[in-house]
This record gives structure tokens, C-alpha cells and sequence, in this order.
């Protein structure tokens, strides 16, 4: 008989995910049956993840390892398994690749001995030699097979894969690990709060790209199977680990209260890397080594972008431009949507409702602002022979996606009625989607594009024509997808790419459709890229930005815009926002002013509304609501260099550029699981409002010095939650004492900004010490880095002396003068002020709020290699 006496509930790993378990089908699988509810109320809600009935004996057949041979890059096993189980088409040969790859990396191949399955198309590094040193151990356990690795400076489990049977099928694959802690940041595109607390609970995350607006439970857009593991061990030190399971396959991965994490894919290979950090930071940089970093964006896109769906006509738009031109509002990027297409139709624009738009785009260019447009990936092939050239273009490079074994098109339905799908893993659709919207670009100049629905969605299930009942279409096992099947929505799996079949690539489909407009972009403009998508996989923060698709106009769809941020910062799309003021419903002008300050704050902050819901544009409310909405914007704008340094951190150094309390305080509890403040960077804290009709917030300040934002005030309370002051008119931030925050005098866009003078806001640190730096180059080179066409520079204080430090001074062609100093917690009163030596007369000491400016500098940042800004001081009696 099986063994069935797991100790604790929690050990139980489910052998029937599947809804309708029951004893008969349990023991049919030699699973173990012990229901913990009666039969009667036993959920059959699939939706309903608890302690299952069924789950695997600890003699479940499984493999053993039968050769065991050191190898270059680590360790090869063969494992093999006597007998078939319960799903069709087991694998009972598989080899095992131990791979060291770096000190902080390991990676783990499993896969078919005799024959070449599906790989998922990522360029990961190829490494072919074992690192001598690293920070893990592995273990293997003979029979039954497992694995084992342990951090070697703690002890930590990092991966054990002993907790329940492997299981590889052709169409069933299924591992677990333990945890080191119930707690866990990432898993991917779904809404729910940061951190992942399975204490108590059992959860079910689901992956497979899907169109379907952000609601709890259920799989969306974009798919990163990528997590940050807490390690606990006392509660002095705490460390962080990270798994990515490159899969592209429909997945589960269940977490229960074991703690354990399993991964159910039906597809593919198991191709696991472990990350060991011990940084959360670290964790993410190690996990970018792999995917790729994100790409730097053009300095105009970090401005604040205006869109909705159903401007319906030119005039509609003009007048919006019109509003907030009047009201003076700083913005650089106006957006149109489908409405503005003839018949839905990519590639065109109406020439009756909105005629005359490619001059308004040329117009709102003259004056350094910036327009994107939206491009669906569905084709029409309904248009008259030889008026539509995408379709025809198309079809003569038989660059569309077909059924299954076959050379038909597989056609669905989207906005534009009938649509055929381009394959854009293919490099001749590259090709042909550079050249129809370079053919555009030359009726309308776009500056970006904003890739929507590629999930891709399709509003029939499958195609026109269904699916077949082939195994892809028809898999044995399916995962906890939303409507239960992997067609819902979407294109058929067995549809064909160029390389392989939609049921393998099918959440990569945003992923290539990004990386493939973003060449184009660069081939047509020969300029840095910005692309908008809406689908996402690990890697497309190369290419691409994002937003969180159809949120509602809601105070909590405002408040899940944190975790999502903060999420696709780890995923390494750090340049990440959702739709300001809510897409989905009329706003209202308390949610709009609160939104919009929050969104000041957003790596990406686009205002977007659904069709037929209440214009929210900032000039469309009171005066009140436009002055504050302003001075979010203005805040937003001034730290534009802030944000551009910390962009180029991203791309070099893999930063994320917001970030959870918890990894700049992960000895601290109390910020583990925050996700209603974020940082910007390490130094600024952002604490929004994010409850209708209250005027404090209640936030927590973690153990450091901070200041106002605003007003440069020290914060006298910390280390503790503290209701703060948050009326209507102020969003709360703070600056951390340590950081010198590289900042600008707006202009109305950023364009027009550019040669502003410069300020630094210096915040000391208790010991008052504080450093920052500040790249900046032209804003649009494609390759300015590489081509170290740009400026760095460094700054720092010690002992009452501000050093400017200019390393790099290679971009001349916009002056760089920093106009003003702000020093925020000089306790002793200032006496006199030189720079580079001589006596500076311009300053203000503030004794009462510690704020030391010095204005009238007009010192050229770009004179190498250093200045000095110094004061002294002297005692107050
Ligand atoms: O069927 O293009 O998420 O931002 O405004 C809706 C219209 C398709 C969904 C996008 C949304 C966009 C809308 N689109």
C-alpha cells in the first residue's frame, strides 16, 4: 500500500489539481485519498486552492539517478524511472545538467535523453565552465531522485526538490522545492499585494498571457515565472534568493504552507536558475544577467503622457491640447488610440474624423512634444485586393501565423472584424512590420508605438474556424486558466509559428511583437525607441515599457498600481505604470487629484481613460484640482535627471528604479510586506493617499533620517507607523539623509527643459555625509552609452564641502549650470559660503528647519575635474 502518513497536512502535494477529484480517480492515479472536508461540502471550484485530498505517497514511483558524471560545467546525470504513471507519454529517460554557472547563479536542466524538446527562444547566457567559487552547495539524493542546494554560509535550503516525486510527461511536468520562508515578492502578472505570505495559506498562480482586465486570481497579460525568496534563519539576518523557471508553456505554480513551491508546466523542459543574492537587489541583478537588462528610454518619454480612448475626432483632441496648453500644465507625450484608425485598421489614420492629424502631429513636434500611436497586431484580410499593403505585403512573405499542418491563414476576429496574426518570431515579419510603418512614418511621424492586445487577444476562442482535438488543442492536463481553456480568448495552441507550434510560444507573443517594433522604431527614426506593450515575458524590458492594462477608476485599483510597479521592477521592465485617474468607469475628482499625484511618482505615468467614461485629462476639473494636479506634475518634472540617472543605473548596473521598503531595510520586520509607500531609487519615500475622503495617511518611516520633500524639514518621528498629514492638496515624500538628489527647473515639456539650469537637494545623513551622481546625455542616441557620448558626474559631501566630481564630459551640445544648492539638516548656523575658493555672498541659512541655500551659483557642471561648494559654521549659543 502507499505511504500515506505525511506529518502535517501541509506536506500534501497535490495529485489531482484537476476539479472533480475523488477517491476512485485519486487511487486510480496510486495517490492517496484522504479528504479533509466531508465529501459533501468538498469544493469542486477550481478556483478554490486548500489542502488537497489527493496527493502523492512518499513511494510514489519516480526516477533514480544511474550515472553521475563531472563534467566541465558542472555535473551530468542520467536518471531514468521503471514504470509509466498515470499521465500519457511519460519520459522515463531524462538527463540532468548540474550547471555552476556563476559564484551567485546556478541553473538546473532537466530533459529528454533521446530526443530535442521544445526550448524556450530566450538568448540566455551560455556559460561553459564551472565557477570554482560559488555560494551554494549541491547535494543529490540516489534513489529516488532529488536535489539539493544549500546556501554555504548559512545553511539555508535554498532548492529541494525531495518534497514530492518528479514527474515528466511530453505534455506534465511537475517539481517541487521547498521554501526557506513562507514570504515571497514576484510570480507575475497578477494583481495581488507584494509580498506573497503563505503562512496560512494555500495559493494557486497561474501563467499563460492573457486579455483580461486585473482582477485577483486569475492569469493576465504577461508571464514572469521569476521569485524572491526571504530567507529567515534568526531574526537577525535576513537574506534573499531568488528561482526563475524559464518555461513558456501554460503553467501552475502552486506555494503552500509547507512552505513549498511546485511548478506544473505542460510543456517544454525544466530549466530552473537559482539566484543566491544575498542582496534582494542582488537577486534581481543576477536574474537581469540573464534576461537582459532594460533598454534606456528617450529622455522625452519620462514626461507625463496623455491618452484616452474616444477622443472620437480631431476636434475632441485639439481641444484637450488646446486645455492643457492654456493651463499650463507640463507635458510631453500626446497619444491616440483605435478610434483614430480608418476601420480599426493598423497603419492608418481616418481622414474624416480626424483630418488633418499628421499637421496637428507635426505641430505638437515643433514644439518638442512627442506622439504615439497605437498598432494592434491583428491583420485585416477583408480589405479590396491591393488597398491594404500590411495584408498583401503580408501574405506575399507568408509572414502570418496558419493552422495547424497546414499553409491556411488561422483567422480570428478583433477590432477590425476578420485579422490574421503575424508570426513575429519570424525575421522576415520583422522586415516586413519595419517597412509598413516606416511607410506610415511617412504620413505621420510617430515617435512610438503602443503595442495593445498581443496576447495575443482574439474575440473568437481559437480561431473562426475552433480548434482541432489534437493534443495541443486538447492536452491532457490543463491549467487553472481562466475559462478553462487555453483558446479562451486567444488563438488556437496548435496555430503555427515559423519555429514552433502557439501552444509553446504563445505567452511570448507580446514579447516578440515588442522586440520586433522596437527594430523598427530604430530602423525608421534612427533614434532610442519607445514601445508600449501591454503583453510581457521575461526579456521584454529590452524593448519595451509597460502598463497594467485595464484597471477600473477605483481608490483600489489605485492602490494595486504599488505592487505592480514594484513587481515589474523585479521583472525587469522597470519602466512600468498603470492608467492614471482609472481606465475603466468615470473617475471622480478626488480619485484624478490623488492619482495623478501618485502617478508623479510612476517610472511610466500616462493618463488613459476607456471610451464613453468622463474626460480626466487634468485640465478637464476645477482650478483647485488643476493646481494641485500641477504641482504633482511639477514635482514630477523636477527630479527628471533624478529619474534619467537612475535609468541609466538600471541599463548598466541592473537597478530597479522603485523599489519595496524591505530590501533597503530587510533587517527591519515592520517593512516586510509594505506595499502601500515605495522608493524611488534608494533615497526617495513615497507615502500616497490612497483612501477617499481621509487627510492622513498612515505610513511608516523606517529607522534613517528623512525630510520633507517640500519643504525640507527633518521627520522627527521613525521606526514607526505614524499617521502623516495628507490632505487633498499634498501627496507625502520624503528624502533620505545621505543623498544628493540631482534635480531641474522644469520647462513645459522636457524638451524645452533641457538647458535649464540644474539644483541639487543634499540630504545629510546623521553623520552629515550624502553622494549622488547624474548622467545625461542627448536623450535620443541610440547608442550614447556604449558611444560614451554623454556626461557623468559625482557628487558628494563631507565635512560642510560639497564636491562636484564631472568623470565623463563628452556631451557639450546643452549647457549644464547648476543654479542652486539646497542642504537640508546643517544644524549649526552658516557663517560664509565659498566656491571653488571664492567668497560666495548668495545664501540663505535657515536656523529653525536646518536648510542651508545657495542660489546665484551659475556654475558650469562641466569644467573637470572638480568643484567645490564649501561653507562654514559656527555654534549656536
Ligand atoms: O478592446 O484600444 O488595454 O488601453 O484603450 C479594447 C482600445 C482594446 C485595450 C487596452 C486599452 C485601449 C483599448 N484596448
Amino acid at each position: 500500500a502507499q505511504q500515506c502518513d505525511q506529518p502535517v497536512e501541509t506536506a500534501r502535494f497535490d495529485c489531482h489539481p484537476e476539479p472533480f477529484a475523488s477517491s476512485e480517480k485519486c487511487l486510480a492515479r496510486y495517490c492517496c485519498w484522504k479528504p479533509i472536508f466531508s465529501s459533501t461540502n468538498h469544493s469542486t471550484n477550481s478556483l478554490e486552492v486548500n489542502v488537497p485530498s489527493c496527493y502523492y505517497p512518499r513511494d510514489f514511483p519516480t526516477y533514480k539517478i544511474i550515472t553521475n558524471e563531472s563534467t566541465v560545467f558542472g555535473q551530468r546525470l542520467t536518471i531514468v524511472k521503471q514504470q509509466s504513471t498515470y499521465m500519457p507519454n511519460e519520459i522515463l529517460n531524462l538527463t540532468v545538467d548540474l550547471l555552476y554557472e556563476t559564484a551567485q547563479r546556478f541553473r538546473l536542466r532537466i530533459y529528454d535523453s533521446t530526443k530535442k524538446r521544445f526550448e524556450v527562444p530566450l538568448p540566455v547566457p551560455v556559460v561553459g565552465t564551472k565557477s570554482n567559487v560559488t555560494d551554494y552547495e549541491v547535494s543529490l539524493n540516489q534513489a529516488p531522485f532529488a536535489i539539493l542546494v544549500k546556501r554555504k554560509s548559512t545553511g539555508v535550503t535554498l532548492f529541494d526538490s525531495s518534497t514530492s516525486p518528479l514527474i515528466y510527461a511530453d505534455q506534465f511536468i511537475k517539481f517541487s522545492s521547498y521554501l526557506s520562508s513562507p514570504f515571497l515578492y514576484g510570480l507575475g502578472e497578477h494583481r495581488q499585494p507584494l509580498l506573497i505570505n503563505v503562512t496560512n495559506e494555500w495559493r494557486k498562480l497561474t501563467f499563460w498571457t492573457r486579455d483580461e482586465y486585473p482582477v485577483q486570481n486569475v492569469n493576465l497579460y504577461g508571464v514572469h515565472p521569476f521569485h524572491i525568496n526571504v530567507e529567515m534563519k534568526s531574526n537577525t539576518l535576513i537574506n534573499f534568493h531568488g528561482h526563475f523557471f524559464l518555461n513558456s508553456n501554460a503553467m501552475d505554480v502552486d506555494l503552500q504552507p509547507l512552505p513549498a513551491i511546485s511548478y506544473t508546466t505542460i510543456g517544454g523542459i525544466i530549466d530552473l536558475y537559482l539566484f543566491t543574492g544575498p542582496t534582494a537587489q542582488d537577486v534581481i541583478q543576477q536574474y537581469w544577467d540573464v534576461i537582459g537588462k532594460p533598454a534606456m528610454p528617450p529622455y522625452w518619454s519620462l514626461g507625463f503622457h496623455l491618452c484616452r480612448w474616444g477622443y472620437n475626432n480631431i476636434d475632441n483632441l485639439r481641444t484637450v491640447i488646446q486645455r492643457m496648453h492654456d493651463a499650463q500644465f507640463p507635458y510631453d507625450v500626446q497619444w491616440t488610440d483605435i478610434d483614430a484608425m480608418r476601420s480599426n485598421l493598423d497603419f492608418t489614420y481616418d481622414p474624416t474624423n480626424f483630418n488633418g492629424l499628421p499637421d496637428l502631429v507635426r505641430s505638437l513636434q515643433s514644439e518638442g512634444k512627442h506622439y504615439v500611436n497605437i498598432i494592434d497586431p491583428g491583420i485585416s484580410p477583408t480589405q479590396p485586393p491591393g488597398t491594404y499593403p500590411p495584408y498583401d505585403e503580408g501574405l506575399k512573405r507568408a509572414i502570418f501565423m496558419t493552422k495547424f499542418n497546414s499553409t491556411e491563414l488561422i483567422i480570428g476576429q478583433v477590432s477590425p472584424g476578420l485579422t490574421v496574426f503575424p508570426d513575429f518570431t519570424n525575421a522576415s515579419t520583422v522586415e516586413w512590420w519595419t517597412n509598413i510603418a516606416a511607410a506610415f512614418h511617412d504620413i505621420i511621424p510617430f515617435d512610438g508605438i503602443w503595442n495593445d492586445k498581443n496576447e495575443p487577444l482574439n474575440g473568437v476562442d481559437g480561431s473562426i474556424d475552433g480548434c482541432t482535438n489534437n493534443s495541443l488543442d486538447k492536452p491532457p492536463f490543463v491549467p487553472n486558466v481562466l475559462d478553462n481553456s487555453l483558446s479562451a480568448k486567444t488563438l488556437c495552441p496548435s496555430a503555427q509559428h515559423a519555429s514552433s507550434s502557439h501552444y509553446n510560444l504563445h505567452s511570448m507573443y507580446g514579447y516578440f511583437e515588442a522586440k520586433a517594433t522596437n527594430l523598427a522604431l530604430k530602423a525608421i527614426r534612427h533614434k532610442r525607441p519607445f514601445v508600449l506593450s501591454r503583453s510581457t515575458f521575461p526579456g521584454s524590458g529590452q524593448y519595451a515599457a509597460h502598463w497594467t492594462g485595464d484597471n477600473r477608476a477605483t481608490f483600489e485599483d489605485m492602490y494595486f498600481s504599488i505592487p505592480a510597479i514594484l513587481s515589474f521592477n523585479m521583472f525587469g521592465i522597470p519602466n512600468v505604470g498603470v492608467d492614471v485617474c482609472g481606465f475603466f468607469h468615470d473617475t471622480t475628482e478626488e480619485l484624478c487629484t490623488r492619482w495623478m499625484q501618485l502617478g508623479a511618482f510612476y517610472p511610466f505615468m500616462r493618463n488613459h481613460n476607456a471610451a464613453g467614461d468622463k474626460d480626466q485629462d487634468p485640465a478637464a476639473f476645477s482650478w483647485t484640482s488643476q493646481q494641485i494636479m500641477k504641482q504633482a506634475l511639477l514635482m514630477r518634472y523636477s527630479l527628471s535627471p533624478f529619474w534619467y540617472t537612475l535609468h541609466y543605473q538600471a541599463t548598466t548596473l541592473s537597478k530597479t528604479l522603485v523599489q519595496p521598503l524591505h530590501f533597503e531595510f530587510p533587517n527591519d520586520n515592520k517593512t516586510l510586506g509594505i506595499d502601500q509607500q515605495f522608493l524611488i531609487g534608494r533615497a526617495i519615500l513615497v507615502s500616497p493617499n490612497l483612501v477617499s475622503q481621509t487627510t492622513t495617511v498612515h505610513a511608516y518611516i523606517p529607522q534613517d533620517v528623512w525630510y520633507e520633500f517640500s519643504s525640507g524639514v527633518k521627520v522627527k518621528v521613525i521606526g514607526v507607523f505614524t499617521d502623516l498629514d495628507a490632505p487633498l492638496e499634498k501627496i507625502n515624500v520624503h528624502v533620505r539623509g545621505g543623498f544628493i538628489i540631482p534635480m531641474q527647473i522644469p520647462g513645459s515639456n522636457l524638451m524645452i527643459g533641457r538647458g535649464n539650469p540644474f539644483t541639487l537637494l543634499v540630504a545629510q545623513s546623521a553623520s552629515e555625509n550624502a553622494t549622488g551622481n547624474l548622467f545625461w546625455d542627448d536623450g535620443d542616441t541610440i547608442d550614447s552609452i556604449e558611444a560614451k557620448a554623454y556626461n557623468y558626474l559625482e557628487f558628494s559631501l563631507v565635512l560642510n564641502t560639497l564636491t562636484i566630481d564631472t568623470i565623463v564630459a563628452n556631451y557639450k551640445d546643452s549647457p549644464m549650470r547648476l543654479e542652486l544648492v539646497r542642504v537640508l539638516g546643517v544644524s549649526k548656523v552658516v557663517t560664509s559660503v565659498t566656491v571653488n575658493g571664492k567668497d560666495h555672498k548668495d545664501f540663505f541659512y535657515n536656523v529653525f528647519d536646518q536648510i542651508l541655500i545657495i542660489y546665484g551659483l551659475d556654475m558650469d557642471m562641466l569644467v573637470q575635474p572638480s568643484q567645490t561648494i564649501e561653507w562654514t559654521t559656527t555654534t549656536i549659543n
